[in-house]
């Protein structure tokens, strides 16, 4: 990968998300760009689209003590297996950052996003600031961007830029995706700037959501504020429902109007790159991670992974609970299960977040100590991130992958466990909170909020016959397959009308 500083072409495609496409490392005490190890996750999916357009650019912020001095060039061009691309690094201070994403983002807007009325943090929000770094990243945006480029935003933290961006440069096509749920009206609307982000995003022409659920609350949330009137809905296809459960729809708005603007609202989850992880399944290392992850277990325990971040959103202790009231309940399964819970905290140094995670601690200790001996440890708890290779041996270990957050935009681990079981086998057990659940009919579907749901769906998992769970994972194979990452790059790629000039 080389990176310098030289003159640059404007851009057909300007992504604006507020990670840089690459990791920053230190080396013999100079900074060097290294391209992502894993090309798994959502920036090199974002950065695969590079290949489509003659030249793109990428938005995001970079730490500067000095913003009108950074100490760094504010645009270099970067050269690496994705092609070449302009990165636009916007100068914040560890005030701003500090302010825009871990406080109004993460404090306010992500627990509304996800139905924790209990837990929004208005108090401490400094909204001059929000809407000042969102108008940083909208000038930024507008200065790589070509004469009619598409300009694709990405999540609530940069809710703002389109409208910036529209008052700055009305040819642009802009489309905004958010990666988290969209929630109704009476939910969106304790957010007291609800009137400013949502003429935002009516700016936009393409408003983009994972499932047909959150694009139709984000129209009733529109119109309960302002004028927007619903000029087509369309029957969702059945690829996006499963009968009955909490986040399915039949009808979703595809084409809203408001102030003389038509904007197209899409629903297309995000998948995961099917290709990559059956390769990685396949691998000799992974088989060889099996047989050590056996070794350690020993032969006849069975193994349950729960993957996810330490968020309240994912629903860990709530699912150390169920787990703990099943032994309770069966003690003929005691000594024959290990719980594998990997709890990594993406935001240390949040009080929410080490709550939960002293939570999480607090139950797998009290599990362990009542049940375990020194022969049987019911609960692993991983609080480190596991490299991703290890993470598909344990896929292809994990006879039950046990995912039940309360809310989830998508939810993508349950999505990679099932591209990793290329023997078949192995059962889904997902909430029906998370997104994925409308792609992912075949899987156990339960119900977080309530303990028999939760206790059944892991009994009924651990004792399902072979031939229900293989009929079960080729169902969920074919779905994963069909929603693949490159499904929603395709998608996108429809709603911007293609990436010629607009
Ligand atoms: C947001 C939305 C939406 C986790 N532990 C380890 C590890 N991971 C990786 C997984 C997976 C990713 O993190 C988590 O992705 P999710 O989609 O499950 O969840 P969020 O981070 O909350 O993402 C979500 C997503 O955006 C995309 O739009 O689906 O709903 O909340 O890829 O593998 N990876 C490694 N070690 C770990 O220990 N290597």
């Amino acid at each position: 990968m080389t990176a310098n500083g030289a003159d640059r072409a404007p851009s057909d495609l300007v992504i604006v998300y507020h990670r840089q496409p690459y990791e920053e490392v230190e080396e013999d005490g100079e900074t060097v760009l290294r391209e992502n190890k894993s090309p798994n996750g959502i920036v090199p999916t974002l950065k695969s689209f590079f290949g489509r357009v003659n030249h793109a650019a990428w938005v995001a912020w970079k730490e500067a003590e000095d913003p009108a001095d950074p100490g760094f060039e504010r645009v270099i061009e970067i050269d690496d297996s994705y092609g070449s691309y302009s990165v636009s690094r916007l100068p914040l201070t560890a005030a701003q950052v500090r302010s825009f994403y871990h406080v109004t983002s993460k404090e306010a807007f992500w627990p509304i996003l996800h139905s924790f009325k209990e837990r929004y943090n208005y108090d401490p929000v400094d909204w001059p600031t929000f809407r000042e770094v969102n108008w940083a990243f909208a000038e930024a945006a507008a200065a790589e961007a070509a004469e009619g480029a598409v300009v694709w935003v990405h999540d609530y933290n940069l809710w703002l830029v389109p409208g910036y961006l529209r008052q700055m440069r009305p040819d642009l096509r802009i489309s905004f995706f958010h990666h988290t749920p969209f929630p109704s009206a009476d939910m969106f609307n304790v957010l007291p700037w609800r009137r400013e982000i949502v003429e935002s995003l009516l700016a936009c022409d393409v408003v983009g959501f994972h499932i047909p659920r959150f694009a139709a609350n984000f129209v009733t949330v529109a119109q309960s504020l302002l004028e927007v009137e619903v000029l087509e809905r369309a029957t969702v296809s059945t690829e996006f429902t499963t009968d009955g459960t909490a986040l399915s729809d039949r009808r979703a708005p595809v084409i809203i109007g408001h102030a003389d603007r038509r904007i197209r609202v899409v629903a297309a989850p995000v998948g995961v790159d099917v290709g990559f992880i059956e390769k990685q399944a396949w691998a000799p290392e992974t088989a060889s991670g099996m047989a050590d992850i056996r070794a350690e277990l020993g032969q006849d325990t069975r193994l349950i992974l729960s993957v996810g971040r330490t968020d309240y959103t994912k629903g860990g202790i709530e699912q150390l609970e169920s787990y703990e009231r099943v032994l309770t309940e069966r003690p003929d399964l005691h000594g024959k299960l290990r719980l594998m819970h990997v709890s990594v905290s993406a935001n240390r140094n949040m009080a929410a977040y080490e709550e939960v995670q002293s939570g999480i601690e607090q139950i797998a200790g009290r599990i362990n100590g009542t049940f375990g001996s020194f022969e049987w440890q019911p609960v692993s708890l991983i609080s480190s991130p596991i490299p991703f290779k290890n993470l598909v041996a344990y896929y292809r270990s994990a006879e039950i992958a046990w995912i039940t957050p309360l809310a989830d935009g998508m939810n993508l681990v349950c999505e990679e466990y099932v591209a990793s079981r290329i023997d078949g086998d192995g059962v889904l057990v997902l909430s029906e909170f998370a997104g994925a659940s409308v792609v992912l009919s075949a899987a156990v579907i339960t119900n977080p909020f309530s303990h028999r749901s939760m206790d059944q769906a892991l009994t009924s998992a651990l004792d399902m016959p072979e031939e229900e769970r293989r009929q079960r994972m080729k169902l969920l194979r074919g779905a994963v397959e069909r929603n693949s990452v490159t499904a929603w790059a395709d998608a996108q790629m429809a709603a911007f009308g293609g990436l010629g000039a607009g």
